[in-house]
């Protein structure tokens, strides 16, 4: 792989769900040593440290909406949009923390101004493609890739700039096991191409990562990773707010990411939802921390 600038973001955000411990996350992937395992392979590594969420304020005093601390969650995602485009512009590859997952719609908001068909490659149990009219939690985090698409609440959607973020059919979903009614009329609605974990059982990662990247490669002009813990069996990532049983193995996890590192068609990545309270030793931060490092590049021989 090209060597690269990296430049990681910590977003210590855990207003967009219910469970404490998820702001703990970056921390835990900096522990488990992000940065010296991406600097082993030979890029250079920028640590902006973490945005600051201002936990305090969990009340919507002013916005009347179902959306949970939505006032937070949008200054955050705004702030983190910025940074994610500067970061851009100086021609390095932003890597951001998580924090839940809510802060998918600031990184692709981000990354999605400089590119005029931005593909997602989403990695999650999860749809995430949830509304305040079809949310069954108020929760935003299952809420980012609906935004994303110009769909839901207008303060997420219109985030850093009005127009949606990324084209329906440049969007490819793997790992999922769980999902809304709501979630799956948007899917057949939009027609999202969709890997389910039906269908990494019947093809297997390989196939399911050569169609997705065949699926992408010639009308977007890079491809944002988003990776959400919980797309993981939870015997491999445990330390998540939302696991769901019969996911993606560490094997196949890593296998995904080094055919994705193969094709140098990753321009940013996020890897959300890494809950050390909840974790075993901090061994989901550690499984981070490994798929971030094959997806930079890493390989035995
Ligand atoms: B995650 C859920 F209802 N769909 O909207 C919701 F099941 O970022 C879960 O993927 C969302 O972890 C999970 O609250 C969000 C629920
Ligand atoms: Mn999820
Ligand atoms: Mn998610
Ligand atoms: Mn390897």
């Amino acid at each position: 792989m090209n060597q690269k600038k990296v430049s990681i973001v910590g977003v210590p955000m855990d207003l967009g769900q219910n469970r404490r411990g998820v702001d703990m996350g970056p921390s835990a992937m900096r522990y488990a040593g992000v940065r010296s395992r991406i600097e082993k392979l030979g890029h250079q590594v920028e640590d902006h440290g973490d945005l600051h969420i201002d936990f305090s304020e969990k009340k919507n005093s002013e916005k009347k909406t179902k959306l949970k601390n939505l006032m937070e969650v949008e200054r955050v995602n705004a702030m983190l949009a910025e940074k994610v485009s500067r970061i851009v512009e100086e021609g390095s590859f932003p890597l951001v923390l998580g924090g839940d997952h809510s802060i998918a719609i600031g990184t692709i908001a981000g990354v999605s101004k400089h590119y005029e068909n931005l593909g997602v490659i989403w990695i999650d149990a999860h749809a995430d493609l949830n509304t305040e009219d079809t949310s069954p939690s108020g929760n935003i985090h299952g809420m980012p890739l609906a935004a994303s698409l110009g769909v839901g609440n207008e303060s997420l959607t219109s985030l850093f700039y009005p127009e949606a973020k990324v084209k329906p059919e440049n969007v490819v979903m793997i790992g999922h096991r769980d999902l809304d009614q709501g979630e799956r009329e948007l899917v057949k609605a939009k027609g999202i191409k969709m890997y389910t974990m039906h269908e990494i059982d019947r093809m297997g990662m390989t196939k399911v990562i050569e169609e997705s990247l065949a699926y992408l490669k010639d009308k977007t002009d890079g491809i944002h990773l988003s990776l959400d813990l919980d797309g993981l069996d939870p015997t491999d990532a445990p330390g998540v707010g939302t696991p769901v049983i019969g996911g993606i193995s560490y094997r196949e996890g890593h296998l995904a990411m080094e055919m994705l590192a193969e094709t140098d068609l990753i321009v940013s990545a996020e890897f959300v939802e890494v809950n050390p309270i909840l974790d075993e030793k901090n061994k989901t931060a550690q499984v981070a921390v490994a798929l971030i490092s094959s997806l930079l590049g890493d390989r035995l021989l």
